[in-house]
This record gives C-alpha cells, sequence and structure tokens, in this order.
C-alpha cells in the first residue's frame, strides 16, 4: 500500500507495535523443553488481547497463529508437539492485521549455546538488512536492495536463498510489489515510491540457496543440507529515511 493519511501511518504503526511485542516475548520465551505450539499460544493470548488477529490464520487458514521454524525448517513452520533444545536454531515469524492494517516481522536466534555458524548466519541477515535498509528511498530500485543483501552474504562466505523474497504490506500481508529478491536481478527494476510498504527479509543461507516446500504438510520451506536465518521487519518509505513499524 502507500501510506496516504495519518490514520494510514497511525494504523501500521499500531499493528507493527503489536507484531513486534509477541515477536519479542516469543523470542524471550523460546527455552529448552517449550514447544512450538505452547509458544504459538502465547502468541494467540497476546493477538487477542491487542484486538488484533493472525495474518497467516486470517488471510491463508495457515494452521497456527505463528510460524515457527526450528532447524532444517527455514519458513512457514506450523507450531506443534516439536520440542525446542539447546543449540537449536529457531525462526520465528509474526504477522498480523488491526482495523484492515497488516504488519510482517521475523528474526531468527540460536537457543542459549549453539555452533558458531549459526550465530554467524543469524548476524549476517541482520548486517544484510541493514545494509538494505539504507537503499530504502523513494526513487529506488527494489534490485539495489537484492545487491546490497547479496554482497553482504558474499563477503562472509555465505549465499542468499534466491525463492523467498520480501514483498509489499499493508492492507494484505502480501500486495505489490510483488518480490523483494535478496541478490541482484537486472530485470528486477520497481521502483520504491514515497509512502509505499514493505516487509524486506532477507534469507542468508549456509550453502543452498533454494528451499522446498514439504510433501509432507504442504507449508513448511525445508534444506537439506544447509542452515537458514531470516531477519524481517515492515518498512514505511519516506523521503526522510526509512520508518520501521515493528520495532
Ligand atoms: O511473508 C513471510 O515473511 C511470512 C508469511 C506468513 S503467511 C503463511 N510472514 C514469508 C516468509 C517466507 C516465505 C514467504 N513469506
Ligand atoms: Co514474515
Ligand atoms: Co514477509
Amino acid at each position: 500500500m502507500i501510506v496516504k493519511t495519518e490514520e494510514d501511518f497511525n494504523g501500521l504503526k499500531e499493528i507493527g507495535k503489536i507484531c513486534g511485542a509477541i515477536r519479542d516475548e516469543l523470542v524471550q520465551c523460546t527455552k529448552p523443553g517449550i514447544t512450538t505450539k505452547e509458544l504459538d499460544e502465547i502468541a494467540a493470548k497476546m493477538f487477542e488481547k491487542a484486538g488484533a488477529q493472525s495474518a497467516p490464520k486470517g488471510e491463508y487458514d495457515f494452521p497456527g497463529i505463528t510460524c515457527i521454524s526450528v532447524n532444517e525448517e527455514v519458513a512457514h513452520g506450523i507450531p506443534g508437539g516439536r520440542t525446542i533444545h539447546e543449540g537449536d536454531l529457531v525462526n520465528i515469524d509474526v504477522s498480523g492485521s488491526k482495523n484492515g492494517y497488516f504488519a510482517d516481522t521475523g528474526i531468527s536466534f540460536v537457543v542459549g549455546k549453539g555452533e558458531e555458524i549459526l550465530q554467524k548466519i543469524c548476524d549476517v541477515a541482520k548486517e544484510a538488512f541493514d545494509a538494505g535498509l539504507e537503499k530504502v528511498k523513494p526513487g529506488s530500485k527494489t534490485s539495489a536492495l537484492g545487491k546490497a543483501v547479496q554482497n553482504v552474504a558474499k563477503k562472509h562466505g555465505l549465499t542468499v536463498i534466491k525463492n523467498l523474497t520480501g514483498h509489499g504490506v499493508g492492507r494484505a500481508i502480501h500486495e505489490a510489489p510483488d518480490h523483494i529478491f535478496n541478490y541482484f536481478s537486472r530485470w528486477d527494476d520497481e521502483i520504491l515510491e514515497e509512502g509505499m510498504v514493505i516487509a524486506f527479509e532477507p534469507f542468508i543461507s549456509t550453502l543452498e540457496e533454494e528451499v522446498f516446500l514439504s510433501e509432507v504438510d504442504g507449508w513448511t520451506y525445508l534444506t537439506d543440507e544447509s542452515f537458514v536465518a531470516q531477519y524481517e521487519h515492515t518498512i514505511i518509505v519516506t523521503k526522510e529515511g526509512p520508518i520501521i513499524t515493528t520495532v
């Protein structure tokens, strides 16, 4: 969407804050022994208390309130009986709506003490996000964000996931621009506009450049031999600088 009024701005900020708070609470609660279903129930209570709705459930009838992905699961992990262990790589992705405004945010992190490479990909996903954020201004091509992400991954000897992308957001969870790629493509010439709302989400991988869909549940994106970390926020593009709604 393109923000046009103060009502738009306030609506986006309100749902952004709610999703950010749920993300942070779930990260805090992710300790060895807890199940992903228990984490999702915390999110359900927080959404209800805030008078907001889960976007995956509301828009796609996803079998969960949030997406929680562990180790070989990269994205769209379904909350369930899986127990969290020390050293797991976990991704919590929270998206929701209130009064017709949407936000989307996610983070990958390591539970307690884990393998060094896992912390590295989480740190590089954040670094790639920050590098792309510098390109978020009216008139920029979305390919500038992809280039920034790819350069950061390369600098660290890592790769990007090419078949998972950022996207427009605001009045729906996924809207135009349909894709903000995490690599440079000369055909990717969408222009960022004043007031445009985007979800920017670098996916940094140890090896593979593509994820595949689980044949078992039809939702979860998986890797074979890699570990992948994501870092996502909802951003309003303005000439005064990007505004992150999901802080
Ligand atoms: O847009 C995402 O970040 C998620 C969508 C949840 S809807 C089931 N918030 C995303 C991540 C990975 C792949 C596609 N979309
Ligand atoms: Co998301
Ligand atoms: Co998203």
